[in-house]
């Protein structure tokens, strides 16, 4: 009878993990670790550390209940050697198995660790496919082959067809398969943002927070409004806040932002689904049924339903597919390195102040918040993708690269050249205006285009068209702004381009 140990890393808290499948309960060790190095590779938001801790010693409990062998070691531990490979080196040694089983990781950068492993190990290691997703990596890869650029709606159409998921029999549901055009309402002028299902720290959350609150207090972010699900069984009761309570708003105010409110009518199911505890079928099966009950319209489960199983699916495909040359692309040679006020949050930008408060505050901002404020600005000011990445990656309680890098790279900053998005998600103060309420309490104006009061994303949307016109002028999706900045007469172009200038170089 042979013995395997199965490492089982932080955001593969499944238990139909393709590691445990078999597991043995009287011979077999599942090795659980706490390490320094994956919590400061970049410096995670507090209740990103605290969600993952909490979320694995939650998961180690129900399995040993389940009566399996955990060999669980925590971060506090004198003995820890602060990596996966002295951690996995040194459980070998306490159980001497005859083989390492592990899921494929969620990291290029955590896959590139195990190749390692898998020469210099004294056993043999298995790396089994993460079946959690509804595409495999190599199904991805042959939707992707032969196609210059990747568009999620094919992709997602595919995904559609796959499930079952709001199709009569070949045809989508309604006729359409993306309703997309009715998911773009402001919120109406009086608006009492929604309570949402938040769970107060149990005992061993609050061990965690302190824990953390000890070793990483110089890191990013208020650990004291944490409140995320830790335990599927709290991931499940949120998701059935949501679909009760907030599925049927999604679609109308997906796109819509307000000072002060941080979640709105959002899912908030991202951190449960990136660390496993619950599976993206069955969060699209739970809105399907919503609708098919008559509990929620089509254009807001649809729209649910295609960031799941669609859009998640995609940029994971993608991803593996690209790596690691996708990181290092830089299209529009932005080099400008990420100011200070992303940390602080005082650009005196209305929106961007509130969004970072917010991110500080909840390690979370809902997805256009984070594309087109902070990512429009990024994008607009010409950051430097890297260090653009690296903030995406830590501050969000929901990021893993495999996630993060493709929204980021390829999505806000079109440094993909065009891979995954048509054209790059330019947009002025209009549009931040038009979807929310911040420009009212702003010292900014989105009406003024230049001079005193001028909105900066104004200023800078103007500016980036001008610095960029070689690589996107003959993009026919950029056919409008770039014939709107045609007729604009050279004094206003160089007055544009003047102010926009004395902006950037004056950021801190
Ligand atoms: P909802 O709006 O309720 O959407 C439901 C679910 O659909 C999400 O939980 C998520 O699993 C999935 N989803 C929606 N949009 C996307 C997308 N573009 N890519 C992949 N999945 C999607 N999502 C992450 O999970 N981790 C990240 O690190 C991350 N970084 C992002 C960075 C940028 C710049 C942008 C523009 C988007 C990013 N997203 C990321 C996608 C999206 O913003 C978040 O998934 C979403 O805001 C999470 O909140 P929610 O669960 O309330 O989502
Ligand atoms: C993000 C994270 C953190 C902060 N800490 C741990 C940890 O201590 N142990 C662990 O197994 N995983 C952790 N993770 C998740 C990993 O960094 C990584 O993102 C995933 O394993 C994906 O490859
Ligand atoms: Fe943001 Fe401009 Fe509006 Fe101010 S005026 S909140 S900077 S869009």
């Amino acid at each position: 009878m042979t013995k395997t140990l199965r490492f089982i890393l932080g955001d593969q808290l499944t238990r139909s993990l393709s590691a445990l499948e078999g597991v043995d309960p009287a011979r077999d060790v599942l090795l659980m670790v706490e390490v320094g190095a994956e919590a400061t590779y970049v410096r995670h938001h507090k209740q990103k550390i605290t969600l993952i801790f909490s979320a694995m010693r939650h998961f180690a409990q129900d399995l040993r209940a389940e009566g399996l062998n955990v060999d669980y070691v925590t971060l506090d531990d004198l003995a820890n050697t602060g990596d996966f490979s002295g951690e996995l080196a040194r459980a070998i040694t306490r159980h001497s198995p005859d083989s390492v089983v592990m899921t494929e990781p969620g990291e290029w950068r955590v896959r590139e660790m195990m190749e390692v492993w898998r020469e210099t190990l004294p056993v043999p290691l298995h790396i089994r496919p993460d079946t959690r997703f509804i595409a495999s990596t190599d199904e991805f890869s042959r939707w992707a082959a032969g196609r210059k650029t990747y568009r999620m709606e094919f992709f997602y159409r595919e995904m559609r067809r796959k499930t079952g998921l709001l199709m009569e029999g070949d045809k989508p549901e309604g006729g359409e398969w993306n309703y997309d055009s009715e998911n773009r309402k402001p919120l109406p002028k009086v608006y009492a943002p929604p309570a949402r299902k938040r769970f107060a720290p149990d005992a061993i959350t609050r061990e965690v927070m302190a824990l953390v609150e000890a070793r990483f207090s110089n890191h990013f972010g208020d650990l004291s409004t944490f409140g995320w699900p830790v335990t599927r069984a709290e991931a499940l009761e949120a998701l059935s806040d949501f679909i009760t309570h907030h599925l049927p708003n999604f679609g109308d105010y997906q796109d819509a932002m307000k000072k002060g409110a941080d979640f709105l009518h959002h899912s908030l199911v991202s951190t449960s689904l990136n660390i496993g505890l619950l599976t993206p079928l069955e969060v699209a099966e739970a809105a399907e049924a919503a609708y098919r009950r008559g509990d929620a319209p089509l254009n807001a489960t649809e729209g649910f339903i295609r960031q799941v199983i669609g859009w998640r699916d995609y940029v994971r495909g993608l991803y593996w597919h690209e790596m690691p040359g996708y990181a290092a692309t830089n299209a529009l040679d932005a080099q400008r390195p990420l100011p200070d006020f992303f940390w602080s949050g005082q650009s005196g930008m209305a929106c961007m102040d509130d969004v970072i408060t917010a991110t500080r505050r909840n390690a979370y901002a809902h997805h256009i918040q984070r594309l087109m404020v902070t990512g429009n600005f990024a994008l607009l000011a010409g950051l430097a993708p890297a260090a653009v990445e690296e903030w995406y990656l830590l501050v969000y309680a929901d990021a893993f690269e495999w996630v993060e890098l493709p929204n980021v790279h390829g999505m806000v900053l079109y440094a993909d050249g065009g891979l995954l998005a048509s054209k790059p998600y330019a947009a002025s103060g209009a549009y931040i205006d038009r979807m929310s309420d911040y420009c009212a309490g702003c010292r900014y104006s989105p009406a003024i285009k230049t001079g005193e009061g001028a909105c900066p994303f104004n200023l800078l949307y103007w500016d980036f068209l001008m610095r960029n016109e070689a690589q996107l002028a003959g993009n026919p999706r950029m056919a409008m702004p770039y014939r709107t900045l045609a007729k604009m007469d050279a004094a206003r172009k160089a007055q544009i381009r003047a102010e926009a200038q004395v902006f950037l170089d004056g950021m801190v």
